[in-house]
């Protein structure tokens, strides 16, 4: 079985969106199993981001990452990073397909509500950044 880490963003939780994503991987089939809520650092944010820090929008993206608490969740199932990739839409919610959480909720390239890992590489490393073997259910 695949596993995927789940971000809901400062946006999403600050604008009442948790149910809603949580709502989305139930309906999908997808399972949760590990979830908490946590207020990064700046510092935090940063080493999360690390592959981006070349990028012109780190510096906002990072800032925005700390603006509010986020809730963060290890998905499992078959295929889920792909699958959940697919649920949350393009990274520009312009571009993101219809149904998808980017384009229903997205407000901005930046601020796009989820984030999700795009490899098992990335899932790996993503999923031990924030959880241990003891918060992870199954
Ligand atoms: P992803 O979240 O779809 O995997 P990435 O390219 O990994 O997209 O970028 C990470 C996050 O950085 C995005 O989700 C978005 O919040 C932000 N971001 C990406 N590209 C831009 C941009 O061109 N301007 C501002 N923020 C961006
Ligand atoms: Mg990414």
């Amino acid at each position: 079985m695949e596993k995927t880490l789940s971000i809901i963003k400062p946006d999403g939780v600050s604008r009442n969106i948790i149910g809603e994503v949580i709502r989305r991987l139930e309906e999908n089939s997808i399972k949760i199993i590990a979830m908490k809520m946590l207020h990064l650092t700046k510092a935090q944010a940063e080493g999360f981001y690390a592959v981006h820090k070349e990028r012109p929008f780190f510096g906002s993206l990072t800032e925005f990452m700390t603006s509010g608490p986020v809730v963060v969740m290890v998905l499992e199932g078959e295929n889920v990073i792909q699958k959940y990739r697919e649920l949350m839409g393009a990274t520009n919610y312009k571009e993101a397909a219809e149904g998808t959480i980017r384009k229903d909720f997205a407000t901005d390239i930046e601020k796009n509500v989820v984030h999700g890992s795009d490899s098992p590489e990335t899932a790996a490393f993503e999923i031990s950044y924030f959880f241990n073997n003891f918060e992870i259910v199954g």
